[in-house]
């Protein structure tokens, strides 16, 4: 049976107001647009390895600091994969990924296990990139996503120099992972878990 498994969700907070589609399945457009240029080219290498339509609209209060827009794209994002995921039948569920990034790189491994849990390695020396983008803010996305998303995700930098290709390969390194852990395959019958639900 062809899948075509999509969601929308949306967050509307007095900080935020955020729109996500995201297409597991088929259609592969990807529009970007959060008011912060560096996490723009971020979700569009995420979306762009993991092989997803995704389009992110985001409108947030990015005169305070990039920080409220960041989690709650990452908790909305989570929400979509959650949605459009459903009932998790036949997926791999596991799902992993080593990507360098010139002298950079980056392991991730996720378990769509419905328990929550970010395990984030990582360490920039730069603490703003593009201006309106704090570094720091790479490790609350994952949290966010990690929580919503419901998944086990793990995000380890080996090593690296610049801050750029470091999280640059943490973003390719997530949306391929996540391809693996999505994807379905005929001989997993149900979900898979001896427990039956995930
Ligand atoms: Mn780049």
């Amino acid at each position: 049976m062809e899948q075509h498994r999509v969601a929308t969700a949306t967050r509307e907070t007095s900080e935020t107001n955020i729109t996500v589609t995201l297409s597991l399945d088929g259609n592969q457009d990807i529009h970007i647009n959060t008011g912060i240029g560096f996490l723009d080219h971020m979700l569009h290498l995420l979306a762009k390895h993991g092989r997803f339509g995704l389009c992110v609209h985001a409108v947030g209060d990015t005169h305070i600091d990039a920080h409220h827009t960041v989690e709650d794209i990452g908790l909305t994002l989570g929400e979509a994969l959650k949605q459009a995921l459903g009932n998790k039948a036949g997926i791999e569920r596991y799902g992993d990924a080593w990507v360098p990034m010139d002298e950079a790189l980056t392991q991730v491994v996720i378990d769509l296990s419905g328990r929550p849990y970010l395990v984030f390695d990582g360490a920039f020396t730069t603490p703003v990139l593009g201006g309106n983008f704090e570094t720091e803010l790479v490790e609350d996305f994952f949290q966010a996503l990690s929580v919503s998303g419901a998944m086990n995700l793990h995000v380890r930098n080996i090593y690296g120099r610049n801050t750029h290709h470091i999280i640059e390969s943490m973003f390719k390194a997530t949306g391929r992972a996540l391809r693996k852990a999505v994807t379905i395959h005929a001989e997993i019958i149900g979900v898979n878990s001896t427990k039956g639900v995930i």
